[in-house]
């Protein structure tokens, strides 16, 4: 009888454990394999990802901001535009210089190169920030 009653209570915890992982919201990722918020990481030649550019109360944005890839690969980027004003993509090294209208994609390939990183950002609000860094190795 007492051993069930510790099997019981060993299940107890266990189940505790399972359903008690913390949303991470604060401190350190516990692990370099977390994800970063903002953060898209690619290691292909040629990859493809969805770029968000919005504005909301808070300001204007690009989701993700920062994306890392390999030196010499090739973006296809879907830039969407999940504002209510019109938005745009620069990438000068690129020579990319894309507007898209609030509800609307656009679709653009960007041969990155090999400098340690290449910055975009929308020609209409850099000012406010709506800027964003491709980090490449
Ligand atoms: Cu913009």
């Amino acid at each position: 009888m007492r051993k069930l009653f510790v099997a019981a209570a060993l299940l107890v915890v266990v189940a505790a454990c399972s359903s008690g992982e913390s949303p991470a919201l604060e401190g350190p990722p516990s692990s370099p394999a977390t994800p970063v918020p903002g953060v898209a990481s690619f290691h292909a030649a040629a990859f493809s990802f969805t770029l968000d550019a919005g504005n909301d109360t808070a300001g204007y944005y690009f989701t993700p901001a920062k994306i890392e890839a390999v030196k010499g690969s090739t973006a296809t980027i879907t830039v969407r535009n999940v504002g209510t004003v019109k938005h745009n993509l620069t990438i000068v090294s690129a020579h990319i210089d894309t507007d898209v209208d609030p509800g609307h994609t656009a679709k653009v390939t960007v041969p990155l190169g090999s400098a340690a990183s290449v910055p975009f950002y929308c020609k209409y609000h850099r000012a406010s920030g709506m800027t964003g860094t491709f980090s490449l190795k």
